[in-house]
């Protein structure tokens, strides 16, 4: 029998020191090197990146999106066309989020009930409706690897009785999210943790998500404006209140350091759209720190962007070039910025996977640290 037919879903961890995991996900489309990061590929497409040069970055699992990929070109024609790795020729896993979080960011007119919510489409208008049940049924349309429950984020600061409604409301949607997933070999459901920053609703959260049981558990309701500091104290003791035999995934997170941050609590994957996105804009994070491309005093420098980095960008372009084409509006920008930024995203992954594998986190962490503070030259 084929792999396909015979890997199932799993998780096993590899080596930890001292809240930092690593390990490996098993699915029929392949296994996800823990801590993972996933480029995001809203609209089935990592922007600027052909999906072969994505996997060349080192990335095992890519991020699309309920919310996008419903308005167009609907789930419907994606199930039609073969799915959605074949749609956009990535077969190795993905991972799509609920839409929730993406309605309450970026649709219109949105009404939310116990059953689910009504909104409208940002790109023409066009009434939606997405509960628990038909975002189960959009990410099975999709394809989807591992599909996240239907949940609900509030933007913060909030103050807590909205706080406990809304991370209850969601505990609700997950249970109805298990239900409608159904029984999928070789696929996975999440379950979101919400609560905001309080404690006893996260503590609250993660008991409600347990007793339903999921394959994984994200923490969601994070990196919605609270800050870096209040950020880590929550995931001081979020991913601990989770089962430390399942992956644990942190939403939507983050910059390089907030990244190093989360896996030394304790997290397994993260999603972000910041190298990707920053690419566009011409911001570079390398492993001196953050570089603006378009800055003037790049136009006359013959050196590579990142000189320890060996992605097409550092190997084969200087700065000036990089400077050149960001200011000229040339596409190629776009692309070799967004392709480092992702090789340097996963060369921290890899780094700290190494690290944590030879019990040198600690050491691996304070030269991260180390080697930033030097400096944006
Ligand atoms: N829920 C879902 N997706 C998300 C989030 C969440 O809380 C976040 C929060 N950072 C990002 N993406 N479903
Ligand atoms: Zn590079």
């Amino acid at each position: 029998m084929s792999r396909a037919m015979t890997q199932r879903f799993s998780f096993s961890l590899a080596a930890t020191d001292g809240r930092a995991r690593t390990g490996t996900i098993s699915t029929p489309r392949g296994d996800i090197r823990t801590p993972a990061f996933m480029p995001v590929g809203t609209a089935a497409t990592v922007k600027a990146m052909m999906p072969e040069s994505v996997a060349a970055t080192g990335a095992d699992i890519l991020l699309g999106n309920t919310y996008h990929l419903m308005l167009r070109p609907t789930a419907e024609r994606i199930d039609r066309l073969g799915g959605l790795h074949k749609f956009m020729n990535w077969d190795k896993p993905i991972l799509t989020d609920s839409g929730g979080f993406q309605v309450m960011s970026l649709a219109d007119l949105r009404k939310l009930t116990e059953k689910g919510v009504t909104f409208r489409s940002h790109i023409d208008g066009s009434k939606h409706e997405l509960t628990p049940e038909r975002s189960m049924e959009i990410q099975r349309l999709l394809g989807s690897d591992i599909v996240m429950a239907f949940d609900e984020c509030p933007a913060l600061p909030a103050d807590r009785d909205r706080i406990t409604e809304s991370m209850r409301l969601s505990m609700r949607w997950a249970e109805r999210s298990r239900d409608a997933f159904g029984d999928r070999p070789g696929h996975a459901l999440f379950g979101i943790q919400q609560g905001g920053l309080e404690q006893d609703l996260r503590a609250e959260s993660a008991e409600a998500l347990t007793k339903i049981g999921f394959e994984g558990y994200a923490i969601g309701g994070l990196a919605v404006g609270e800050g870096q500091e209040a950020m880590f104290a929550c995931l001081d003791y979020a991913p601990d209140q989770l089962p430390v035999d399942k992956p644990r995934y942190l939403m939507g997170v983050g910059k390089p350091d907030d990244i190093v941050g989360a896996v030394k609590r304790g997290v397994d994957m993260m999603d972000c759209v910041l190298p990707s996105r920053s690419g566009r804009t011409g911001q570079a994070w390398t492993h001196r720190g953050q570089v603006n491309i378009k800055n003037a005093r790049h136009a006359d420098d013959p050196r590579p962007l990142d000189e320890t980095c060996s992605c097409p960008a550092c190997s084969n372009y200087s700065r000036a070039y990089l400077h050149h084409v960001f200011r000229s509006g040339e596409m190629i920008s776009g692309m070799l910025l967004t392709w480092h930024n992702l090789h340097y995203y996963q060369v921290i992954m890899q780094g700290m996977r190494d690290a944590i594998a030879s019990g040198t986190f600690a050491a691996w962490e304070s030269d991260f640290h180390a080697k930033r503070g030097e400096g944006d030259i």
